[in-house]
């Protein structure tokens, strides 16, 4: 069984979550019914109809090409992937399943012959065509309940003209055929000289459940059972908009000659030329990917996974349903059994009612009495499909106080239906998780554990040094690794380059103002560039720097430009067991004795981070803010924010002091930037960005003057600081989602969900857990390893090689030597942080996490330290390798 998904996050799709009067509101002005609301009405859209979150090469494949008349390039491409995967050998493309279904029925299907199936939702399609269209599903079939009534089939097959046999794979979405089925349906075709025609827009699903349940085929792959699902059919049809995970395009294929001849020239009449037929060529682009992708076992066993659990959920809480191959289809004359009218649009309308959920059937009104609710293929975390599920439960727990839909528009389609409601008196359900689904992704590595154990082995077990295609789940950082959102793409897409005064950096600086209240607001390439620039201009030499809890990049620009830096953090944050709330305070006692011994003309200024990353994450408290800047405003000190985390910290106010329960999370952050003079912030983090950073000073002109003045020399020009335009269109809209509670407060509770795991598991951790990351404390984990034989560095690299996870040092090789004595300096915390990238990982993925840091913690004996082979001299961390002292022992004794 799947336990996470076998790909991360790349780009995300914003969810508005509806308030329960908005929802009425909605509601009303679609008439009641749900077809009529937009998606931005609607919580969750439960419809698997082209809403697929698409792979990062589909998404890229979008930009290629597009020629799309004759012979395009894009055409050869599906063509390829149709010979790959499908393995017929003739394809024609058309603009959906339904141009498909039209060349067929116009090329094959002469007026008056019938079309027997074992799929009820074509009616939609044949019916309208007055096409006769015999069901010869085995109504008796238990396990393969799409299979084909034999002596039925033989029967019509004798007595009627029948134009080719349909058989659609997963029918309905309810009912799968077997394979051996499937070939007894084509000798009986064969045998009456008929075609039989397939359509596999749920192929996969097919395959999966055949591999699942019929004997002998447990051990072959989805690949292979599909290719012989396609082979045994004589054409072959497929939606681009299910399994390919398109959001439009159709195939028909099939390995005959004149019947693809026959195809090829009606296309040109109804869809376009046959190599395109009615498609663009980005949309050939993204199937053909989607084709080649579709197959492969991890991602079907993971979808398959989330429906089955989904389905699970319901039918363990007694809601009456048909289990889906793709969600659960709602059986809604059971589900509402005191209502005799209109029960599908009603149990729509109540439960959009009640949670802002949207499920609906489609096409022909009264073709059944199901109301499908459909999880969009790879677009929804499993917490996200609990609580859905969960809203659908508490509806059949309030059942009872449903009303009917009064029809006020009748219709044959069910989009044309009109009703009127009286609205019942239902508990709201509120959602409560993250607020986006999945747009797109990127599949993640899949090494052996003996692939790892080299591979670490290569790297000089330095996490830094492996590749990212290696890693499974990548904690080694949360800079410039956040997943940007659809929004952020359109801004970065649409922005226009300048060299010069770009309408982005003019609304970046608005924003910024906006959200930090800072006048002066400098662009740098990242945040280091930012402190390059603060410590430079803002440090005399010899001056200290006191702040707390040193940062890598931080501390050695106040070193380069002459600074001391002095360690002014209250003692709890070196203490990874004390469960302080506010571990990243800075401690006014050691602030006034500095001052007192130095005067304050030789304190340079205060680097005050908010949630201070080497502490593990750790929030300073607003009313230390407040106490650190009048003390320093008394003095003449200024104070500088590293304001990287700053969004995080306020979140963590919210959670942890009472009088901030209720403030939004933007009005504390403009109240915590106010006790301070200006800030570096590298934007990689909280910004939701991958690249950028900003320097800003409250007041000062005259410092942003001077920090211009090297931004023109080292950075770029003074309106983007050596960052493309379009980057700071990206910036600008990432400040904005960062300030979302429910978003900010999604992410800050995952991060926490892994350490509650861990510390469950009896796993030793920094507590209380942090903002953007875990930290499990290397010295209780490996108490057996001296800490210049670099507990924390083993560690992170023992966790690779069990699970695949990548996290980082943060310990001894992090610190580095002492200048004075050349010894390590060997800090009280040593480390291994494991840090949440921003959108990327779900909840399973964490689950994943802790499970196997729990498995390395029961080895834990076995583990030995590390020595040095290489050891650069700044910020050593990074390009360091080393070599386990058990293998040098080994090999000096041998
Ligand atoms: C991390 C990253 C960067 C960072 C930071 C704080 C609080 C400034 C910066 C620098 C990347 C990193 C950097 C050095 C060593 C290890 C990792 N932190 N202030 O993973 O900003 O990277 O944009 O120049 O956390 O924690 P930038």
């Amino acid at each position: 069984m799947a336990d996470h998904e076998p790909h991360k996050i790349k780009t995300v799709r914003l969810l508005d979550f509806p308030t329960y009067d908005q929802r009425k509101k909605y509601l009303a002005a679609a008439h009641f019914n749900v077809f009529n609301l937009t998606p931005s009405q609607v919580a969750f859209d439960m419809c698997s109809f082209g809403t697929s979150a698409s792979s990062q090469e589909q998404l890229a494949g979008q930009l290629i090409g597009d020629e799309a008349y004759a012979g395009s390039r894009n055409f050869e491409a599906l063509e390829g992937a149709v010979h790959q995967v499908l393995g017929h050998t003739y394809v024609c493309p058309t603009h959906n399943g339904l141009g498909a279904t039209k060349l067929v029925t116009s090329t094959m299907v002469p007026p008056g012959s019938v079309l027997p199936s074992n799929a009820r939702t074509k009616l939609d399609v044949l019916g309208p065509m007055k096409i006769r269209y015999p069901d010869v599903r085995d109504h008796g079939a238990t396990v393969f309940t799409g299979n084909v009534d034999l002596t039925k089939l033989k029967t019509i097959l004798g007595a009627e003209p029948v134009a080719l046999v349909g058989l659609q794979a997963f029918a309905d979405g309810q009912n799968p055929f077997s394979l051996a089925n499937l070939r007894a349906v084509r000798a009986l075709a064969d045998a009456h000289g008929k075609r039989l025609i397939c359509d596999g827009s749920r192929v996969i699903e097919n395959a999966w459940f055949i591999q699942r349940h019929e004997p002998g085929q447990a051990d072959r792959r989805i690949a292979d059972i599909v290719q012989q699902i396609v082979k045994t059919c004589h054409i072959f049809q497929l939606d681009g908009a299910q399994d390919p995970k398109c959001n439009t395009g159709g195939i028909l294929t099939t390995d005959n000659p004149d019947d693809h001849e026959k195809f090829r020239n009606e296309v040109v009449v109804f869809e376009g030329l046959h190599t395109y037929g009615g498609m663009a060529g980005r949309t050939m682009e993204a199937l053909a990917r989607g084709l080649l992708e579709m197959c492969d076992e991890d991602e079907v066993h993971w979808v398959m996974h989330q429906t089955e659990r989904f389905n699970q959920r319901l039918v363990d809480a007694g809601v009456p349903l048909e289990r889906g191959c793709d969600g659960a289809y709602l059986r809604a004359d059971a589900f509402l059994s005191h209502l005799d009218d209109h029960t599908q649009d009603t149990l729509s309308a109540a439960l959009y009612l009640m949670s802002g959920v949207r499920a609906t059937a489609h096409g022909l009104a009264g073709r059944d009495r199901m109301v499908p609710v459909q999880i969009p293929r790879l677009a929804m975390m499993n917490e996200q499909l609990d609580q859905v599920a969960d809203a659908i439960i508490a509806l059949f727990e309030q059942r009872d106080l449903v009303h009917a839909l009064k029809a006020t528009r009748e219709g044959h389609w069910r989009d044309q239906l009109e009703y009127h409601w009286v609205y019942p008196d239902l508990e709201p359900y509120d959602f409560d998780t993250f607020p986006y689904e999945i747009h797109t992704l990127e599949k993640v590595g899949v090494l052996t554990r003996g692939q790892r154990r080299e591979a670490i082995r290569a790297a000089g077990y330095n996490t830094f040094l492996l590749k990212s295609a290696d890693v499974t789940i990548d904690l080694l950082t949360d800079s410039g690794t956040s997943a940007m959102s659809a929004d952020q793409w359109a801004a970065y897409d649409g922005a226009r380059a300048s060299a010069t005064t770009s309408d982005e950096y003019l609304a970046m600086v608005a924003k910024l103002r906006e959200v930090t209240g800072y006048q002066h607001i400098i662009p740098t390439h990242q945040g280091r560039a930012a402190e390059h620039i603060l410590s430079q201009i803002c440090i005399e030499p010899g001056q200290l720097v006191p702040g707390n809890m040193y940062f890598t990049t931080t501390k050695l620009h106040q070193e380069l430009a002459g600074g001391v830096f002095v360690d002014v953090i209250v003692d709890e944050a070196h203490d990874p067991e004390s469960d302080f709330p506010w571990k990243g305070n800075i401690d006014l006692g050691k602030l006034r004795t500095l001052v007192g011994e130095h005067g304050a003309s030789e304190i340079a200024y205060i680097s005050f981070e908010h949630s201070v990353n080497m502490a593990g994450g750790q929030p300073a408290s607003m009313d230390n803010m407040k106490e650190v800047y009048e003390y320093c405003s008394s003095v003449d000190i200024p104070v500088f924010f590293d304001a990287t985390r700053f969004v995080e910290n306020a979140c963590l106010i919210q959670q942890r002091d009472e009088r901030y329960r209720e403030t939004r999370i933007r009005d504390i952050v403009a109240e915590m930037m106010l006790y301070g003079d200006g800030c570096t912030v590298s934007g990689k983090k909280d910004f939701l960005i991958n690249i950028g950073g900003v320097l800003c000073f409250r007041e000062d002109g005259d410092l942003a003057e001077e920090a211009r003045e090297m931004l023109r020399v080292y950075e770029g020009n003074v309106t983007d600081g050596g960052l493309a335009t379009a980057d700071l269109a990206a910036i600008t809209r990432g400040l904005e989602e960062m300030l979302d509670d429910r978003y900010i407060r999604s992410r800050v509770r995952q991060t926490q969900y892994l350490g509650k795991l861990l510390l469950d598991a009896g796993v030793p951790i920094v507590t209380p857990p942090g903002s953007h990351a875990i930290f499990l404390d290397a010295k209780r984990f490996l108490p057996h390893i001296d800490q210049d034989q670099f507990p924390a560095q083993r560690l992170a690299a023992e966790i690779f090689v069990e699970t695949g996870v990548r996290a980082m040092e943060r310990g001894n090789v992090s610190k580095g030597r002492n200048p004075e004595t050349g010894e390590n300096y060997r800090p009280p915390l040593e480390l291994v942080r494991l840090t949440i990238p921003r959108r990327v990982y779900t909840n399973d993925h964490m689950r994943a996490v802790a499970e196997g840091i729990a498995r390395v913690h029961e080895r834990r004996e076995e583990i030995r330290g590390l020595a040095f082979v290489y050891e650069p001299e700044k910020l050593r961390f990074f390009q360091a390798r080393f070599e386990p002292v058990d293998a040098m022992l080994g090999r000096h004794e041998g």
